[in-house]
Parts: C-alpha cells; sequence; structure tokens
C-alpha cells in the first residue's frame, strides 16, 4: 500500500526554465549556478520542489527538450559536478529537484539517432520510428506539432523517420525493449543522485501508431507506464508528473491511481484550450466564457477527488502569462494576478508557480518576428506568411499566445536586464522589469509575492486545503467564481470577482455561508461579505471545532 498522504499531496512545486532564470557568468543565458544563486529567494516564497526543465546536453533546437545524452549536462547550464551542488544546495533549502524527463524523442544528433540512420541493419535502427517509401511521397499526411510533414526522408536508408515535433525531434520507437531499458538507465542514473522526482514530457505520445494515426493514448501506453514505473521510481517516495494533453477525466485516475502504480499526477490541459476557436489552432483566438471554465475545472476537481490527483497550474514554459490571458495586466495587474492565484491555490491538487508567476509578471509585445526565438513560433510565422495571414494578423496572435511570453528572462530588480544577467540576454526583457521585480515585491507587504507567499502558508496551515471536496457555488452567476471545499465539519470558502466590475451578490444568497473567519483577501481594507470590488478574491473558513 501506498502512503495514505505523500509529502507532495501539500507540496507546492516552483517550475524554473534555466536559460531564463539567472545567469552567473555573463554569456546571457541563465545557468546551474545562477539557481544556486536564488534559493534563498525560493526558499522564502515557502516552495518545497523545484521542476526544472530539461539541462541536458542538447543542441537546443527545442531550448533543451531534444536531448542529446540523457546523463549529462548541457556545457551551457554547467557540469554534472554543478547538478550535484545544485541538488545538495537545494536540499539545504528544504528544496527537492524534479528533472523533466524527455522519453517520446531524442535529439537528431544523439549517438542512438547518428547510429540508426546509417543502416537498417544498424542495432540503434529501431530505437526510431522508420517507414519505407519514396522519396517526395511520406507515408502519410500526419503533420508534425511545430509545423511540416511529421515525416523526414533519409537517404542513407531510404526511409522516411517519424517526428511529432521538429525535424530535429525524431521520436523514439517504445515498442523495442531495449530502447525501454536505456531509458530506465538513465533514469536510475538521476534517481541515484538523489533528485526529487520527475516530470515526464508528452508521456501520452511514447506509445504511437502513426500507421493509424494514433499519436496520444495509444493501445500499448498503460502497459509501458507500468513497466517504466516498476523499472525506476515504482515504491519510492519521488513525485512525478506526466504531461499529458491527451488526458480527460476519464482516463486521468487511471495515469494517477492512488496505489502507486503510474505516476503521481498528470498535467491535463482542458482548461487551457478554453481561448482558442474549437477546433482551430491556438493561435485562433476565442474570448474564455468564465461558465465554461467552472464546468471544466469543476468537473475535473469532483472527477479526481479520492480516485486520482490534480495537478493546478495556469502556467508554464509553453503557455502564455495567466495575468495577462485571464487578468488585466494594466490597472489591475496586482488584483487580477492575486484573484487567479487564489482560484487555483483553493483547489484540491498540487499547485505549480512558474517562474514569474509569483510576481505577477506579464506577456510581452515584441514589435517584430526578429525579436523572437522560440522555434514553434518562428515556424508558424513562416507558415501564415505563406498562407496570406497579414503581419498585423499574425504578431496579434504572438503576443497573445507565443511560447516567448513565458520565456523573458526572470525579473529580479530594476537595474539593466532586470538582474538577469551583465551580458545581452537569449531573449530580450519584458521591458516593465522596472516597474514589476522581485526586489520591490520581496520589499511590499502588499506584493503578488507576498499574496503567493500567504496562499503557500495556509496550505501547509490547513489540511482542508490539499484534502477537502469540491462544490461549485453560484454556478449561473456571469461573474462570480466560488466554490466550497469540506473536510469534516470544517468548510472553506473561496469567492472571486472574476471581472473588473465591482459586484454585489443579494443578502439572503450570503447569509446561510459560513464565512466566519477571514483567512485571506486580495484587497487590505475590511471586506463586506456581499460586496466585490474589481477582481476581488476572498477565503473564508467556518468556525468548526
Ligand atoms: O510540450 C508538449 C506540446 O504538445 C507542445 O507542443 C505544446 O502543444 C505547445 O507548446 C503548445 O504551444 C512539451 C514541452 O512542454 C514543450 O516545451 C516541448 O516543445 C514539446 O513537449 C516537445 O518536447
Ligand atoms: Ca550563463
Amino acid at each position: 500500500m501506498a502512503n495514505p498522504q505523500p509529502w507532495w499531496k501539500n507540496a507546492v512545486i516552483y517550475q524554473i526554465y534555466p536559460r531564463s532564470f539567472q545567469d552567473s557568468n555573463g554569456d546571457g543565458i541563465g545557468d546551474l549556478a545562477g539557481i544556486i544563486q536564488r534559493l534563498g529567494y525560493l526558499e522564502s516564497l515557502g516552495i518545497d520542489a523545484i521542476w526544472l526543465s530539461p539541462v541536458y546536453r542538447s543542441p537546443q533546437d527545442d531550448n533543451g527538450y531534444d536531448i542529446s545524452d540523457y546523463c549529462d549536462i548541457d556545457p551551457m547550464f554547467g557540469t554534472l559536478a554543478g547538478m550535484d551542488d545544485l541538488i545538495a544546495e537545494a536540499k539545504k533549502h528544504h528544496i527537492r529537484i524534479i528533472m523533466d524527463l524527455v522519453l517520446n524523442h531524442s535529439s537528431d544528433e544523439h549517438r542512438w539517432f547518428q547510429e540508426a540512420k546509417k543502416s537498417r541493419d544498424n542495432p540503434y535502427h529501431d530505437y526510431y520510428v522508420w517507414r519505407d517509401g519514396v522519396e517526395g511521397t511520406p507515408p502519410n499526411k500526419m503533420r508534425a506539432a511545430f509545423g511540416g510533414s511529421a515525416w523526414t526522408w533519409v537517404p542513407e536508408v531510404g526511409q522516411y523517420y517519424f517526428h511529432q515535433f521538429s525535424i530535429k525531434q525524431p521520436d523514439l520507437n517504445w515498442d523495442n525493449p531495449a530502447l525501454r531499458q536505456e531509458l530506465y538507465k538513465a533514469i536510475r542514473f538521476w534517481m541515484d543522485k538523489g533528485v526529487g522526482g520527475f516530470r515526464l514530457d508528452v508521456i501520452d505520445q511514447i506509445a504511437k501508431d502513426p500507421d493509424l494515426g494514433i499519436t496520444s493514448n495509444g493501445p500499448m501506453l498503460h502497459a509501458y507506464i507500468r513497466e517504466l514505473n516498476a523499472n525506476t521510481f515504482g515504491g519510492t517516495d519521488l513525485v512525478t508528473v506526466g504531461e499529458a494533453w491527451g488526458a480527460n477525466v476519464r482516463n486521468a485516475p487511471i495515469f494517477s491511481d492512488p496505489r502507486g502504480k503510474e505516476f503521481s499526477m498528470v498535467f491535463q490541459f482542458e482548461h487551457i484550450g478554453l481561448d482558442q476557436i474549437p477546433g482551430k489552432a491556438k493561435w485562433d483566438l476565442a474570448p474564455l466564457q468564465l461558465s465554461a471554465l467552472k464546468e471544466v475545472l469543476t468537473k475535473w476537481q469532483v472527477g479526481l477527488h479520492s480516485k486520482g490527483w490534480n495537478s493546478l497550474f495556469w502556467n508554464n514554459h509553453d503557455l502564455p502569462r495567466i495575468v495577462s490571458r485571464w487578468g488585466n495586466d494594466g490597472a489591475y495587474r496586482q488584483e487580477s494576478a492575486k484573484m487567479l492565484a487564489t482560484l487555483l491555490h483553493g483547489m484540491q491538487g498540487t499547485p505549480y508557480i512558474y517562474q514569474g508567476e509569483e510576481l505577477g509578471m506579464t506577456n510581452v509585445a515584441f514589435p517584430t518576428i526578429d525579436d523572437y526565438r522560440d522555434i514553434e513560433t518562428l515556424n508558424m510565422y513562416r507558415e501564415r506568411t505563406q498562407a496570406g495571414y497579414s503581419e498585423a494578423d499574425i504578431l496579434r496572435s504572438l503576443h497573445a499566445k507565443s511560447r516567448d511570453n513565458a520565456r523573458t528572462p526572470m525579473q529580479w530588480d530594476a537595474t539593466a536586464n532586470a538582474g538577469f544577467t551583465d551580458g545581452t540576454p537569449w531573449l530580450q526583457v519584458n521591458p516593465n522589469y522596472t516597474a514589476i521585480n522581485a526586489a520591490d515585491e520581496v520589499a511590499d507587504a502588499g506584493s503578488v509575492f507576498h499574496y503567493y507567499q500567504a496562499l503557500i502558508r495556509l496550505r501547509k496551515q490547513y489540511p482542508i486545503f490539499s484534502e477537502g471536496d469540491f462544490t461549485l457555488l453560484f454556478a449561473d452567476h456571469p461573474a462570480l467564481f466560488a466554490y466550497q471545499r469540506r473536510l469534516g465539519d470544517q468548510v472553506m470558502t473561496v469567492l472571486c470577482n472574476f471581472y473588473e466590475e465591482p459586484l454585489t451578490l443579494p443578502a439572503d444568497a450570503v447569509a446561510p455561508l459560513p464565512l466566519d473567519t477571514l483567512l485571506l483577501d486580495n484587497y487590505d481594507t475590511p471586506a463586506d461579505a456581499a460586496h466585490f470590488r474589481p477582481y476581488e478574491a476572498r477565503i473564508y473558513l467556518n468556525n468548526a471545532e
């Protein structure tokens, strides 16, 4: 039997995108030594673990999600010894390090692929997914996530290889048992170094069947995940989170079964797709309907309670900044950032904070495509330009959804380049760093930073945050997102005005609510229980014994 309450059930995890966090040597790229310098800041925020986006050896075609050696650190970030230091130093700050495993594909510069493309009888050939064909006529019409065909021709073997992402990210063939064992060996290498867990990139896509057009949730998926678990972290206290765009509320309990045969939890993205035109690309923007957000988040809260485990996130390195996306990054930046944090951190699951989210960092609107670096963005720009979209249209989509919105350097202070680097940053800092930065927010008790700190503290103090069940309140209200959590006699009520317009609830609707103790409010002047100022959010507890 698994421990009924593993550590990660009331943990808060902080995601670091290493190349954008802190540069220590002036080359304009964040690194491991830079992270070590900032551990004190992270400890003061109160987080339990860092999820580190990939720092393995990589040609950086997709910023490290293209790995050429699973057991080495890229010189750009440091060394293996530097990684040992980070693990040891973080431990002194009571912080665990979660590594990012990219097991669906490797880099085309990985030794395995270099061998695989030499000949069909090379022992590594079958580590990848190949199909016969004739040059110029790929096996089928499947498209890669970053544009173009999912098939690339290799003349040496007279075959196409399959890649769901870029040309430089060939998909690994999980049907090959030798490949699977190699990956398990790499995972054990990091376990022996004392890491605290793993985030598994696009793990629902490993069991693909390109002939049938199947990418996620292939028939062998759960068998492979169970074998992976049994050969590596199964039975340990490591936290594991599978990234699964194909997760739904029916299969998520399989991935995150409390008996621990697969992962601790998955990242699912149902709420993340709500502001795009259904069936179209993420670039095709549509306004968020609050009713849809309520419906999706409630479905997940109720659906996983006692059957699986939720991860709670608004942001990551692929997503736009939440305060710009569903809040108000102008006049009400602080209020709306705090409201969105309240809404998320009041729920059941493990909250994730993406670097800078705790400062209310915003999207960036670079004026030209030359300022962008992300492969997905650059490919999209090329494809849409060829397809006849206007420059203005494309830039509007990028300002809203480009992955570089999340990747501008961390804003530490108001000095040059936001204190991120002494050199030239690989991606420009957001010009708003003089107004939004960690130094100012740490010094200001009313800042977004201090509010996140308070939310984390409350989660540690009251088990109802991690254990209570969930009921949506005021389901049909057009502007209020409200819910109740219950644990025994305790009732916690979370009330969030999702918009700028103040709102007042009918007195008879508020009177029966058990609003005895105000735990947290994103305004510092006293609240009138029925009235909500712009983006006002409050958490109450009843006075149970
Ligand atoms: O992302 C998974 C993924 O499907 C992304 O392509 C996602 O759809 C896209 O970013 C949305 O715009 C993971 C990583 O998080 C991402 O950074 C990698 O590029 C990708 O896998 C390939 O490894
Ligand atoms: Ca550096």
